[in-house]
């Protein structure tokens, strides 16, 4: 077996599983065609003397922005037009451990092989440099394809603000009480964009999952398995919802007075 970055580090092994782990759900789920998605998680908390001064296994590369709060940072990054199911099974052959350079605007390839990362780099690093700049715990970003929350965004109707928060809030108490912050819609932009970066960042300021409205979702959270499990509940709450529909009629949705309810007992924040 070849060394790898990953060797005598338990809790850096424990994040880079938990990578694996939750590509494998969105394989499973549908949700991860092909390339279909991307992962990155700041790792910088895990690094120690020997990974800072391990030589860069790439050129010198363009973030395509400067994040001044990337400085010194570390993340583990999918691989670009690589598969969920294949990071599933071999994480560090099909993502790797990129360096932020003292320029905040570079980067390099560490560790385990010289696998480009992620298409969506610039917003992913974007999301996570105003992360560290607002004092933030959260390490995880996810972007992935469900099903369901993709169908309901090629709804108009749905795309009122807070609308399909409401409603998903609505169809279980779980989701109101796991994902309080509900459901950020962004209109269209074209994927891997500046102006797709630009309106994930203003609409993390109030939601921790954000709709890219017949694209997918992005979600954040303290690590990868939070930040799906976000997902996966208001997932959860889309199937439902289709599945009344399916069956001939409207679901009655909790009332609103069943969900304010449930904030005043959870302590939720809306
Ligand atoms: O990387 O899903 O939006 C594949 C994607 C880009
Ligand atoms: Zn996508």
């Amino acid at each position: 077996m070849n060394k790898s970055i990953l060797d005598g580090r338990p809790q850096l092994t424990a994040e880079v599983n938990k990578v694996a782990e939750v590509a494998g759900y969105l394989w499973q789920k549908g949700w991860a065609e092909r390339n279909g998605g991307n992962i990155t998680i700041n790792i910088t908390e895990w690094v120690d003397d020997e990974i800072r001064r391990m030589p860069a296994i790439s050129p010198v590369k363009p973030i395509g922005a400067t994040l001044p709060h990337l400085k010194g940072c570390y993340f583990f990054c999918k691989g670009t037009n690589r598969r969920m199911r294949d990071l599933a099974r071999w994480p560090m052959q099909n993502g790797s451990v990129i360096r932020i350079l003292d320029d905040c605007a570079s980067y390099v390839i560490i560790a385990d092989e010289p696998v480009a990362p992620t298409s969506e780099l610039p917003s992913h690093l974007s999301v996570h440099n105003y992360l560290i700049k607002n004092g933030s715990p959260y390490k995880a970003s996810l972007h992935t394809h469900p099903i369901e929350l993709i169908a309901m965004s090629h709804n108009p109707a749905f795309l009122k603000k807070d609308v399909l928060t409401n409603l998903l809030w609505s169809m279980i108490p779980e989701t109101k009480a796991f994902c309080p912050r509900g459901l950020g819609i962004i209109p269209y932009a074209l994927p891997s964009s500046v102006e797709l970066a630009n309106a994930t960042l203003k609409e993390l300021d109030d939601y921790d999952v954000v709709m890219w409205e017949k694209h997918g979702v992005f979600a954040i959270g303290p690590d990868i398995m939070e930040a799906f499990d976000m997902v996966d509940t208001l997932s959860k709450s889309a199937q439902i919802y289709i599945n009344s529909r399916c069956m001939g009629f409207e679901p009655t949705g909790m009332s609103q007075e069943q969900m304010h309810e449930m904030s005043i007992a959870f302590h939720l924040p809306k």
